[in-house]
């Protein structure tokens, strides 16, 4: 009989993370969907026949509840993230960038080490980090949220330095632009508008379903296949200030 693996992913209440869950439990996972939002994640899970934990990343006895329940996992996917506000550094709020950094990077810190021990103890474990163009390049009043990913991309890399010689393989999926429902909404404080002129004109931004498979891919890989970082961007996006509009 073959055990089914089991798969955590953070954020999983909406957009990529919900997506992600979808797919790997299409994959055949038993996914644990960790989220703040418990109805969310309930009816996610009844949906895919997985689990819903109650996590809030921010929050070290939430993230030590979660492991406490979970001996063996073989993909954490540390999707629980976001952007808030959009203004430049002259006029930023700290407490935007304290909750950026909080949850982006010290929330995908926190979970690693609690479930490090579970990823170790599969044999063959996984982590898939969700990072960003926001990584890679900045952007005009988005210097808290590219400094953020910029963080989460080499923490990433930092773990795979740590981790070399265990069985454990360490992933960064980088998406471009994403409409999802709620990101913009979340970085605008809610102003649909805003949110909405993001994507203004571009007749195809990727959907969560697309980085949803980019992960599910990376997990089906044999153990000994690892996936440094992939970038994905819609193909009209040629980098982070060429988008094509029509
Ligand atoms: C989201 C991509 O372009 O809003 O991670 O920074 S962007």
């Amino acid at each position: 009989m073959t055990v089914q693996k089991t798969a955590v992913v953070t954020g999983a209440s909406s957009g990529i993370g919900a997506a992600t869950a979808r797919a790997l439990a299409t994959e055949g996972f038993r996914v644990v969907c960790a989220a703040r939002r418990t109805d969310r994640i309930q009816a996610l899970a009844q949906e895919i026949g997985g689990v819903a934990v109650p996590l809030d990343v921010t929050d070290a006895a939430s993230v030590a509840a979660l492991a406490a329940g979970l001996d063996v996992v073989h993909v954490l996917v540390n999707n629980a993230g976001g952007a808030f506000g959009a203004d430049p550094i002259e006029s930023a709020d700290p407490e935007d960038w304290r909750a950026m950094y909080d949850v982006n990077v010290l929330g995908l810190m926190r979970v690693t080490q609690a479930l490090l021990p579970a990823l170790r103890a599969s044999g063959d474990g996984l982590i898939v980090n969700l990072g960003s163009t926001a990584g890679r390049w900045a952007y005009e009043s988005g210097g808290g949220y590219t400094a953020a990913k910029h963080a989460t991309r080499v923490v990433t890399e930092t773990l795979r330095l740590e981790l070399n010689g265990e069985p454990i393989r360490i992933s960064e999926v980088a998406p471009g632009m994403v409409r999802t429902e709620e990101f913009g909404l979340v970085r605008f404080g809610g102003d649909r508008a805003a949110a909405d002129a993001v994507y203004a004109g571009v007749a195809e931004p990727l959907v969560a379903e697309d980085i949803a498979e980019a992960v599910r891919w990376i997990a089906q890989l044999p153990a000994h296949v690892n996936i440094d970082e992939l970038v994905i961007k819609p193909r009209a996006q040629a980098a982070v200030h060429k988008v094509h509009r029509v």
